[in-house]
């Protein structure tokens, strides 16, 4: 059997779930290191030594070399899966929902509930541009999916793994997902094609 890679990450967090999610789903070996984000783990002397950026998640290879930003991460993972489709317009489109995540998406809503359900805040005190903007980008999606099974298409895709990541602890954030039937029936078939249960928040 090959030498499982090491995932450190935090169980609370969809951007580390997604490399966990994506290597189970593919059957590569994987060992996972817990970095607790709200106690400050990413910051330790150790921590940096292998990730200078301070974040997780990060993964390390057998050889030693490192690897960190979740869809960069599991882009390397999925190379000639299924999850990514070949035609390269459609790779191109896949890719297309996995920027557009990371810099429409979870920025608003991630943050969000982190500051809402790890922090604590009360929403008064929270920018209500992460509100607006995570309630656009929930329309955007809410609006695909009526047309698609999928974010990129017909077919289960890392876009969807990206995507998912967030959307599925959205009402953390405060967020409510009643106004999105597609959305929520989009979730169902996500974690049923990655072999994933519903979600459930870490203990
Ligand atoms: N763009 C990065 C985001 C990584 C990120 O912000 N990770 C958070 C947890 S979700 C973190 O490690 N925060 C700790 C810190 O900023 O000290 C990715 O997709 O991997």
């Amino acid at each position: 059997m090959a030498e499982p890679i090491t995932i450190y990450g935090d169980p609370g967090s969809g951007n580390c779930l997604k490399v966990k999610w994506v290597a189970a789903h593919l059957g590569i070996p994987a060992t996972w290191r817990d970095v607790d984000v709200p106690g400050g783990g990413t910051r330790t002397p150790a921590i940096l030594a292998l990730n200078p950026a301070g974040r997780v998640p990060f993964v390390v290879f057998p050889d030693g070399a490192v690897l960190s930003e979740s869809n960069a991460i599991i882009t390397y993972l999925a190379e000639g899966s299924a999850l990514i489709p070949q035609a390269p317009l459609a790779r191109a489109r896949m890719l297309q929902w996995m920027f557009w995540e990371q810099y429409s998406h979870e920025p608003f809503i991630a943050v969000r509930r982190y500051q809402l359900h790890y922090l604590k805040r009360s929403p008064d005190d929270l920018d209500p541009k992460l509100a607006g903007r995570g309630a656009d980008a929930l329309r955007l999606m809410e609006r695909t999916l009526e047309h698609a099974a999928f974010m990129a298409g017909e077919a289960l895709t890392l876009a969807d793994v990206a995507l998912v990541a967030y959307t599925r602890m959205a009402h953390e954030g405060g967020f409510d997902l009643a106004a999105y039937p597609a959305i929520r029936a989009w979730i169902g078939r996500v974690e049923t094609g990655l072999g994933i249960g519903p979600y459930a928040a870490p203990a």
